[in-house]
């Protein structure tokens, strides 16, 4: 198996009360492992794309085979997206640093932030994700449909949502607004500083 499943850096109830420990199992353990098995079978007879880590097959989707492309855009970003997802939640990260300021520069300050941020995510039609990306420092919101990754735009990722139904769907049934809204008490402010350290 060219890809395996990550390891959660905290517990299923750690995210409590705001995403419940029976949705992050389920998400975890159910979708983002299918995520996982899919790229695996994708890839089972490329081992030049095995090689490859699953980041690099989706930033150059280009350089993978027609015949599997839509299979490792769906799943490769499955697996990325949901990678990246969970190491940018925790609970009781203070707003600071760089990207505090990179927020009140550019969108006028955290509430303002918050509300073009949830208008992303409510606005993604049916399944996908939305997103701060900052390439060079440049901030800016975007949705994505399905398992796109920014990275096949070339964009670089600093904070996600995942507002597919799965991700909130057993707390918070049609409600996703409620989910976004006690989403932005699990921002783990301190990884997006390294991300946007990162991006620059
Ligand atoms: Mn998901």
């Amino acid at each position: 198996m060219a890809y395996t499943l990550i390891t959660l850096p905290y517990a299923y109830d750690a995210l409590e009360p705001f995403i419940d420990k029976e949705t992050m199992a389920l998400h975890h353990g159910k979708h983002h492992q299918t995520y996982v098995n899919k790229l695996n079978e994708a890839v089972a007879n490329h081992p030049d794309l095995q090689a490859k880590t699953p980041e690099e097959l989706v930033k150059n989707l280009n350089a993978v085979p027609e015949s599997i492309r839509n299979a490792v855009r769906n799943h490769g970003g499955g697996v990325i997206n949901h990678n990246f997802y969970w190491q940018i939640m925790k609970k009781d990260v203070p707003f600071g640093g760089p990207i505090a300021d990179a927020i009140n520069a550019k969108f006028g300050g955290l509430e303002k932030f918050k509300e073009l941020f949830t208008n992303a995510a409510t606005g993604v039609f049916g399944s996908g994700w939305a997103w701060l990306v900052g390439g060079g420092g440049n901030l800016e919101i975007i949705g994505t449909p399905n398992q796109d990754s920014p990275l096949t735009q070339g964009k670089v990722p600093l904070l996600t949502i995942d507002v597919w139904e799965h991700a909130y769907y057993l707390k918070y049934q049609n409600r996703r607004p409620e989910y976004v809204s006690a989403f932005f008490n699990l921002i783990n402010w301190e990884q997006v500083n390294r991300n946007l350290l990162a991006a620059k």
